[in-house]
């Protein structure tokens, strides 16, 4: 019997997330590739973690052997369609043969139809600027589907709509590169249009399915909060980055920083809100950074960050960006689809998950409908601009080798997933830096 004890409710989804690009491997008919052969990343995906060679088993028997009952993969669309007039069946059928593997092991599936790539063909015609996209992306979606619905009945459209708008068309680090606060917003409308047709879609194909998409959510604080300048930068910057896919499922209108967009056809078009955590922000008021809107985003001093400073954390703000999303939508049961850190010595990782997992047993405690966790990732993977110099797994990858070796936080998760809860013996044993702050005498 554990002395003491944080658990969860019956049923709740214990899993990890991926995506394609990220782990399958000699994926070369996208716009990611390319961009990588332009050296515009820090490495290039290469054969990844090889799961389109087959690989994607012995990760399956560990994310399964390691106790956990979910996996988020995604399929890639310039695979299945290689070109506008073409289908791949033999794509299909491999993933078929993917999902049937989690279902043998005893792993939920959970479908993202869209993470970060695009076919070569729709980013030669312009891709998510292009309103025709929408079309396309439906058209996919039907036939992608209709050959794996005997294995999947949970759907993610699009993954973090908002990161991509923002990184390819706002700060230029994804393809095409691009620097227009307009472009993103035009991106994110055409990909609001494609998810409600989706979604329409699917339901129309599978009546059980359970559709939505996943945003990543970036809570934000005023550096002061007695200063009206911070708490206008923050509530400029949080809305700017957050609020665009939210705002046009809610109501039907969709708030961009250039404008509202109305897309009626999209309101309501969620079955569950798909939340993607990682770090909150501190936001002041900062008259040398206009490109940044005069909001200056930043960890405060002494913040618990990883090394390479893409994220800190800062688990009170899983707890916000959850608490937010219940006022929104009081009523939609709530996956958090990723949260995760960059940690290759595995230091940080043990403290972030248990830590993260106790906001979320909270938020639970509050009978805010959280459903189920997916950390971000069974396995490292490639991280699109900054390749393999993030390391996100619980399982560490040799690249050279495609050995894979458990770190840590991969027995702790496995101990989480197996007990539904967080014990105080798990803490006093992975992360007993923390233990007074989680079990407080
Ligand atoms: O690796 C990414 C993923 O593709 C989307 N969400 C954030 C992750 C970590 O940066």
């Amino acid at each position: 019997m554990p002395t003491a004890s944080y658990h969860f409710p019956k049923g709740f989804l214990w899993g990890t997330a991926t995506a394609a690009h990220q782990v399958e491997g000699n994926n070369a008919n996208n716009n990611w590739h390319r961009w990588e052969q332009e050296g515009h990343t820090q490495g290039k995906a290469g054969l990844a973690c090889d799961w389109w060679g087959g690989r994607w088993k012995e990760d399956f028997d560990r994310a399964a052997e390691a106790g956990q009952n979910a996996h988020r993969l995604s399929v890639e669309w310039s695979r299945i369609q290689p070109t506008p007039d073409t289908w791949d069946e033999e794509a299909l059928e491999r993933y078929r043969t993917m999902l049937r593997g989690l279902r043998e092991r005893g792993l939920t599936a959970m479908v993202t139809l869209h993470h970060f790539t695009n076919p070569l063909w729709l980013e030669e015609r312009k891709a998510w600027e292009n309103e025709t996209s929408a079309a396309l992306f439906e058209k996919f979606v039907r036939k992608t589907v209709e050959a794996l619905r005997e294995y999947c009945s949970l759907w993610c459209t699009v993954n973090e709509p908002n990161v991509y708008a923002l990184l390819a068309y706002v700060a230029g680090d994804f393809p095409p590169g691009a620097h227009s606060l307009k472009r993103a917003a035009v991106v994110q409308a055409n990909l609001l249009r494609g998810h409600a047709a989706a979604y329409r879609t699917i339901h129309e194909l599978q009546p059980e399915a359970r559709v939505g998409f996943a945003v990543q959510i970036r809570p934000m604080v005023p550096a002061r909060a007695w200063f009206p300048l911070d708490r206008l930068m923050r509530n400029i910057q949080f809305n700017g980055i957050n609020l665009a896919f939210p705002s046009g499922i809610s109501t039907g209108v969709m708030k961009t920083p250039v404008g509202s967009v109305r897309i009626p056809e999209a309101k309501g078009t969620q079955d569950y809100f798909g939340l993607n955590y990682y770090s909150m922000d501190t936001v002041a008021f900062d008259l040398t950074r206009p490109a940044e809107l005069f909001g200056r985003r930043y960890y405060p001093e002494g913040s618990d960050v990883a090394v390479g400073g893409m994220n800190a954390n800062i688990p009170e703000g899983i707890f916000a960006a959850i608490k937010w999303a219940t006022r929104l939508y009081p009523d939609v049961p709530i996956l958090i689809t990723e949260n995760g850190i960059e940690d290759a010595d595995d230091s940080l990782r043990p403290r972030y998950l248990v830590q993260h997992l106790h906001q979320v047993w909270r938020t639970v405690n509050f009978n805010w409908p959280v459903k189920g966790y997916f950390f971000w990732s069974l396995v490292d993977n490639f991280e699109w601009e900054r390749a393999w110099t993030q390391r996100f797994g619980l399982w560490e990858l040799d690249l050279e080798t495609q050995k894979r070796t458990r770190r840590p936080s991969a027995d702790l998760y496995a101990a989480i997933c197996r007990e539904n809860g967080i014990t105080s013996e798990m803490v006093q044993q992975y992360c007993p830096e923390v233990f007074a702050r989680l079990f407080p005498e």
